[in-house]
């Protein structure tokens, strides 16, 4: 029990170290969220009422989305790169003959730069086409699986001890150590399969002034304008040039492509799943400041300390609210309500206050309305759920799990029960 009760603060301190490191003051006291106003869905600019789908769509929608691309992301540029894709067979019997596992290189070239990044399919054998997940993985695609066939990254890859990472270099060491975020076999026996990428190989993610990675290819790179990408832009970029891909692929079915993303990737599946409605399905896990949490709330990580600690990866217009969260013309339940009215999840972990579990779930109720427009059967409840307690309401679903900020096998069981029900899978 001591043992337990040991380990059990150990992780809580592990689970408020970025707040630590993050010098400033935040708060996780309840009784100290500001009051806010939060932006009308369903009211223009000009303060007309929004009261049909096709009045949402044509009207209200696309100026959310611009502003959005304008006052947080950044806008993607409009350039045309050249792409070439190359595909590599590893294993076609991977899991006792379940599964193909397959590796395809993307070069991007510009001129006579290029960007190489790999994506690593993994797909159930015996069906005709399969409904998949994608989302980028944070160490590098050798870590979803212990195969030695799955190629290293040979961009920056973050430092982590625990996996062998030190100087920032890809290692054999790491094989198969983030297996328990991905829980392949689960995801195949369930008639899943999964794409996944590293997500530096798109833009390696440290503040480098936007010069290596997409950003190098294209003509902005040497000096960004206030609006123009920053590096969770080029993350979301990077899921539809995957997903153009995904298209082509006779395997896979496009019509079931759930896009997914634990914390900052999940930032980045909800800003591709905005501009692309090609993606099906939406996942934020734990995506916290900048993804599915509300951020006039002001509770855990601030809009000053993520532009403070990650200055890349919003564009120059996201600072000018540092600790002016209520001059903020919008709010996160506007991102997600770009979402409509495609199914979308948000998951939030109990141990996790710094990505505001309240105030995700208070972005998810508060994009419902826009949700109701589509399908009255969408009605959140107005409290949040209690914790393991997943709610599937119509096109929308959540949970708060208990434990840390993770992506967890807990997680993927209530992403795939509801995935089971909108993409005509049994349960
Ligand atoms: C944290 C950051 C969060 C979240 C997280 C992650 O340090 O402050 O916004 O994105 O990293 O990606 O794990």
């Amino acid at each position: 029990m001591q043992i337990l009760n040991k380990t059990y603060i150990w992780l809580r301190l592990l689970s408020i170290l970025p707040m630590l490191l993050n010098g400033q003051n935040f708060n996780t006291d309840e009784s100290k969220v500001p009051g806010f106003d939060l932006p009308d869905l369903e009211r223009t600019a000009d303060g007309s009422k929004i009261s049909t789908a096709t009045e949402w769509e044509t009207i209200q929608r696309p100026e959310i989305l611009k502003l959005f691309e304008k006052e947080v992301y950044g806008k993607a540029p409009m350039e045309e790169i050249a792409l070439e894709t190359e595909e590599r067979l590893l294993d076609p019997n991977a899991f006792q003959g379940k599964a193909t596992i397959r590796e395809v290189t993307f070069t991007f070239t510009n001129k006579d730069k290029n960007c190489r990044a790999v994506l690593l399919l993994i797909l159930p054998n015996g069906n005709r086409v399969s409904p998949v997940f994608l989302g980028y993985n944070f160490n590098g695609n050798h870590t979803i699986l212990p195969s030695t066939a799955i190629s290293l990254p040979e961009t920056w890859v973050l430092n982590s001890p625990q996996i062998g990472v030190a100087d920032h270099a890809a290692t054999a060491v790491s094989r198969g150590s983030k297996y328990s975020r991905w829980p392949v076999l689960n995801l195949l026996e369930r008639g899943y399969g999964l794409a996944t990428m590293y997500y530096g190989d798109i833009d390696p993610d440290f503040d480098d002034g936007f010069k290596n990675g997409i950003h190098s290819l294209f003509s902005n790179s040497d000096g960004l304008k206030a609006d123009d990408w920053g590096s969770l832009a080029t993350w979301g970029w990077g899921l539809s040039r995957i997903m153009d891909y995904l298209e082509t692929d006779e395997a896979v079915d496009p019509e079931r492509v759930a896009v997914i993303g634990h914390s900052r990737l999940g930032k980045a599946a909800l800003w591709a799943g905005a501009q692309d409605n090609r993606f099906a399905m939406i996942i934020s896990n734990d995506s916290g400041c900048g993804g599915a949490a509300l951020s006039k709330r002001r509770f855990g990580e601030t809009v000053a300390a993520i532009n403070t600690q990650f200055p890349h990866w919003f564009n120059g217009n996201f600072k000018k609210y540092n600790d002016q969260e209520d001059m903020m013309p919008f709010d996160q339940h506007q991102l997600l309500a770009l979402m409509a009215p495609r199914p979308l999840y948000v998951a939030s972990a109990q141990n996790d206050d710094w990505a505001d579990p309240k105030g995700e779930f208070l972005a998810l109720k508060n994009a419902s309305p826009v949700y109701a427009l589509y399908d009255k059967l969408t009605v959140i409840s107005e409290e949040q759920p209690d914790v393991n307690h997943p709610l599937i309401a119509g096109k929308v679903g959540y949970h708060i799990r208990t434990g840390d900020h993770d992506i967890t096998p807990y997680d993927w069981e209530q992403f795939m029960n509801f995935a089971d029900t909108h993409f005509g899978l049994k349960n």
